[in-house]
């Protein structure tokens, strides 16, 4: 920003330092979170649509403390993003985690949305989109998910493209998952991707991953196992001005797997079901994830566990990276 939109900006701000500022206002850090910052301890971000939506209570809440401690042993500080009472919530209690597992009322909020739970005060959790936002307002590099949203089948009819994509496009933070579901067109979601310079790096194999299964069938563009190297591939990325998100696959660990036949049978069921019943919108992941639950007879909530916990090792060890290679610059 400059020039005639220096002269909006009060004490000789720029216009761009001014909105962020006001950005500021609508975000909270835990003191955890506050006193990593002081400390200077690398964050990783986590989201809360899996806690909310993902997952039944009360494993979504286990789980979602089980993952931040994972993070906390090796060093970095998890921070939980969610929407409560007016604020961008950066780190959650206890009792924050509680209420948003068991409420059941927590909207989903994804781009489009965040302004409204924002502005009415309500209770929100945030999608993988909704929390890129929410990280990079907050200055977190690196986010652990389950499995990004993509390219839904049959998009050509639909046009249902997860908003999840357009933010990996645009917004500069390294997304940690375990691939993306098989509800999904996989190849298409690649593609999408490719279209919009969002890199997807693979770790522990060379093809991108498929959540509940280790493989895809899809090569991810480059396969990179050393949580150094992949930093050094993000700071090059984003000192070059190339903003963007960047997407680190790794697979769910072999002993946590589902048997791929039987995933692929449930998700063309599930994908059927949600057909005849009409489901549209941001109501179609959610029927599908609780479809895929209730026809494994839950099973795929220990792969979903697992998966999640294993993100999130990757991810603290490549936020412990980042920070790390931006100290040797300083
Ligand atoms: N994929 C999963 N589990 C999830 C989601 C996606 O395997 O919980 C959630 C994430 O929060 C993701 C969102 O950002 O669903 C995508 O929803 P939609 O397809 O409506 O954009
Ligand atoms: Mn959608």
């Amino acid at each position: 920003m400059g020039g005639a939109y220096d002269a909006l900006a009060p004490d000789g701000g720029t216009l761009a330092s001014m909105s962020f500022n006001a950005a500021q206002s609508w975000l909270a850090d835990s003191p955890p979170v506050a006193a990593a910052r002081a400390a200077g301890r690398p964050l990783v971000a986590l989201e809360s649509t899996i806690i909310a939506h993902g997952m039944p209570y009360p494993e979504n809440v286990r789980t979602a403390r089980e993952v931040e401690a994972l993070i906390r042993a090796l060093g970095a500080e998890p921070a939980t993003i969610a929407v409560i009472g007016g604020k961008i919530r950066v780190g959650l209690s206890g009792d924050e985690l509680e209420l948003l597992g068991r409420s059941g009322e927590a909207a989903k909020v994804s781009r489009r949305d965040l302004p409204a739970v924002l502005a009415s005060g309500g209770l929100g959790a945030t999608t993988v989109a909704g929390t890129m936002i929410c990280a990079a307002l907050a200055g977190i590099e690196v986010f652990v998910t389950g499995g990004i949203g993509g390219v839904h089948r049959g998009a050509a009819e639909s046009f249902d493209i997860s908003a999840d994509l357009q933010e990996l496009a645009k917004t500069s933070v390294a997304v940690v998952c375990a691939g993306a579901k098989s509800i999904l067109d996989i190849g298409l979601t690649l593609e999408y991707l490719e279209t919009h310079g969002v890199p997807v790096l693979a770790c522990e194999q060379d093809n991108f991953a498929a959540f509940y299964t280790r493989d895809s069938g899809f090569r991810a563009d480059y396969r990179i196992d050393d949580p150094a190297q992949q930093a050094r591939f993000i700071r090059a990325k984003w000192d070059l001005g190339l903003s963007g998100g960047v997407v680190l696959s790794t697979p769910v660990p072999s002993e946590a797997a589902m048997p791929r036949e039987e995933i692929d049978a449930i998700t063309e069921q599930a994908l059927d079901e949600a057909r005849e019943q009409g489901i549209t919108g941001k109501a179609v992941t959610p029927f599908l994830l609780a479809r895929i639950k209730a026809l494994t007879g839950g099973r795929s909530l220990a792969t979903n566990i697992a998966l999640v916990k294993h993100n999130a090792e990757v991810g603290a060890k490549l936020a412990l990276a980042l920070a790390l290679a931006s100290q040797r610059r300083a």
